[in-house]
């Protein structure tokens, strides 16, 4: 097979939620040497993207939405040694969750994956995160950034939530606050008052190293 070739297949067989070749085919790319982020940017997202599509028309319904997650699932665990560089020097801790209500992580697992790379130690503390499970996370594992992942509208103001109990714990100057997730946009994050947002996992990487460096100047200054 070429590499379009193997490319188009999983595309393919992501849309239907064939997890076994998905994986096999993922497998294929890697040894082919078709860099990760080829396999993630032009044939896994694209095909997740055309079955939300697909169920917002009425095509497919809950059942293929999760056997098509689960396949996607199965490569990102394939990939995931490649795009995180686990042995480079920490710099810094980065505590993750899918807020309460709410069970997608595929998104939020590509994030942690990327802050891996970048050097960050993530602790991802699940999906359906509690408000105060947030806040007893955050006293147990000293984060400097708190990153919540909201994928539905009707989620996104457990954001909120999420910050007033923080707030209320008196925990708030001790994190930065970042917020993400498809629904999510730069304005909703002012408004909640998060310290910020990126549209994607890439982003999201790059504004908490921007947002860590600025934190540290200020109190180095
Ligand atoms: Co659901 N789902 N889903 N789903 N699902 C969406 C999100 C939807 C957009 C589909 C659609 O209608 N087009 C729609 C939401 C509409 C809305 O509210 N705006 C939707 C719906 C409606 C639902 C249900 C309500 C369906 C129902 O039951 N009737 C239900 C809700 C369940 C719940 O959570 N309570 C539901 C269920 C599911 C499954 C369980 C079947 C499955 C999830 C599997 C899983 O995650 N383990 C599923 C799936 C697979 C999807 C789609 C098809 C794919 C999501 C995905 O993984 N995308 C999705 C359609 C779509 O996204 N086009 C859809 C790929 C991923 C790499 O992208 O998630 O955007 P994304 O993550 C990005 C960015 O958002 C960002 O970086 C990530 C990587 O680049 N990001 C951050 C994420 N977190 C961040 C945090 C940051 C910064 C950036 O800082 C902290």
């Amino acid at each position: 097979m070429t590499n379009d070739e193997i490319l188009q297949q999983i595309y393919d067989n992501t849309l239907v939620g064939n997890k076994p070749e998905v994986v096999a085919l993922t497998e294929e790319g890697i040894e082919a040497q078709i860099p990760p982020e080829t396999l993630l940017f032009e044939a896994l997202i694209p095909a997740l993207e055309e079955v939300g599509a697909r169920f917002e028309r009425g095509d497919f319904f809950v059942p293929e939405m999760l056997i098509a997650g689960r396949a996607m699932s199965g490569a990102l665990e394939l990939l995931r040694p490649l795009l995180a560089d686990s042995g480079s020097e920490k710099i810094g801790t980065f505590l993750m969750g899918t807020v309460k209500g709410d069970v997608h992580d595929i998104g939020k697992n590509l994030v942690d994956i990327m802050l891996e790379g970048a050097g960050f130690n993530v602790i991802d503390i699940g999906v359906q995160v509690a408000p105060e499970t947030f806040v007893e996370a955050i006293q147990e594992h000293k984060p400097d950034v708190v990153g919540f992942s909201a994928f539905l509208t009707t989620t996104m103001p457990m954001f909120k939530v999420n910050i007033e109990a923080i707030e209320k714990a008196g925990l708030r100057d001790e994190v930065i606050i970042m917020v993400g997730g498809a629904p999510v946009t730069q304005e909703y994050a002012d408004v909640v008052g998060a310290d910020g947002y990126a549209p994607d996992a890439a982003g999201a990487t790059k504004r908490a190293k921007e947002l860590l460096e600025q934190r540290r100047a200020l109190t180095a200054a």
